[in-house]
């Protein structure tokens, strides 16, 4: 039997029609079918690709073609059960893990579900987002948070997630060395994880002081800021600073030539992972990686991350508020896109609140 508390039959939300034309509007509050539940959003953190969306109505390969409700960042209450579901209860806090897949192709069988062709991921086109009052999804992707977890840090189990997923596609152990290029919000995770697994040293680069000073306030002991643009001499600076060349880079940024010192500074027979993507206009030594017998690995989102960034917030200690640095209503939506945006605001997560 389904139950349900007190829902309220508005549900505003924030749909994406264009470039740069998000509207706040009302829609249906979903049906449950079995085994999902209605959850009343809590927090929901911007992501780049939801401001790439926004600004050039694409992003990668995904181009939005009907309205799309933006969010995949999300946290948020249980106020209805559907049918079948025995792990959660109405009033549980819950993280949404946002990518839902077949369950049922090779790929979701060998646990590799991220690369399901038929996937539902949130706010990816065509499908929609949870940046909205009520949002139903899938109970067993969803995550009960203890008591002592806020909802902000519900919404960051998402970029935890990737983080986590970077460090095991990188094989980063005890006494490894890390260079972790761009200190956005995934970069910075990637540190603390880096350095929650036993890297020995972890350096984090950026071009923006401030990002590298919200990084160091996190914890990051070693900080690089990016000055030249020549990849081999950056790598040297990157020798230098680590007093060696480190086993594995995770790559962050986004920018070419990051990716191309990534390359220079790893040690040969090491790895680079690449989780952000890049223009690829020839500017990457690839002959000098397969020279190196570097391995490049991509990475597509996550699988299986949600319970290890559940028990990183929960029992690591490391305080993951800091990287919020901006708080909105949903109302204000588009204030909160704007200043995600903007280079005056110095904003490193913004964070909205849904129900307040
Ligand atoms: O939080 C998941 C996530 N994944 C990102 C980017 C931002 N957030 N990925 C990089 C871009 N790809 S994509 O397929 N795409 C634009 C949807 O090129 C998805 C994974
Ligand atoms: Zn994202």
């Amino acid at each position: 039997m389904a139950s349900s508390c007190d829902i309220k039959t508005d549900n505003l939300a924030a749909v994406l029609h264009g470039k740069l034309d998000i509207r706040l509007e009302k829609i249906a509050v979903p049906e449950l079918e079995k085994n999902e539940v209605l959850l009343s959003m809590g927090s929901v953190g911007i992501c780049g690709s939801d401001l790439k969306y926004w600004t050039e109505g694409k992003c990668g390969i995904f181009t939005l073609g009907q309205p799309m409700v933006m969010g995949h960042e999300g946290s948020g209450t249980v106020v209805k059960v559907g049918q079948g579901v025995r792990t959660l209860n109405i009033g549980d806090r819950v993280a949404i893990e946002p990518g839902v897949p077949c369950r049922k192709c090779a790929l979701c069988k060998n646990g590799r579900y991220n690369l399901c062709k038929s996937i539902f991921f949130c706010a990816t086109p065509p499908d929609d987002g949870n940046l909205c009052m009520y949002y139903k999804h899938p109970a067993d992707f969803c995550f009960r948070l203890p008591g002592n977890i806020s909802l902000d840090e519900g919404a960051l189990l998402e970029p935890l997630a990737v983080a986590i997923y970077s460090c095991r596609r990188g094989n980063v152990r005890l006494g490894t060395k890390v260079l972790v290029c761009g200190s956005g919000p995934v970069g910075i995770l990637t540190m603390l994880v880096a350095k929650q697994i036993g890297a020995s040293k972890v350096l984090i680069t950026d071009i923006d002081d401030n990002r590298l000073q919200v990084a160091r306030q996190m914890g990051a002991d070693l900080t690089l800021k990016v000055t030249s643009n020549d990849p081999m001499c950056l790598a040297d600076q990157v020798e230098v600073i680590m007093e060696g060349q480190p086993e594995v880079s995770i790559e962050c940024s986004g920018a070419d030539i990051s990716y191309a010192t990534a390359i220079h500074a790893t040690y040969p027979g090491g790895c680079v992972v690449t989780v952000a993507r890049y223009k690829n206009s020839g500017g990457i030594p690839l002959n000098i990686a397969a020279t190196k017998e570097i391995d490049i690995k991509g990475i597509f989102r996550y699988a299986n991350c949600y319970p290890a960034a559940l028990d990183f917030v929960n029992n690591s200690g490391v305080d993951l508020k800091p990287l919020i640095t901006h708080h909105f209503d949903l109302q204000d939506t588009i204030d909160a896109f704007e200043a995600a945006r903007s280079r005056d605001a110095r904003a490193v997560k913004v964070m909205i609140h849904c129900n307040k």
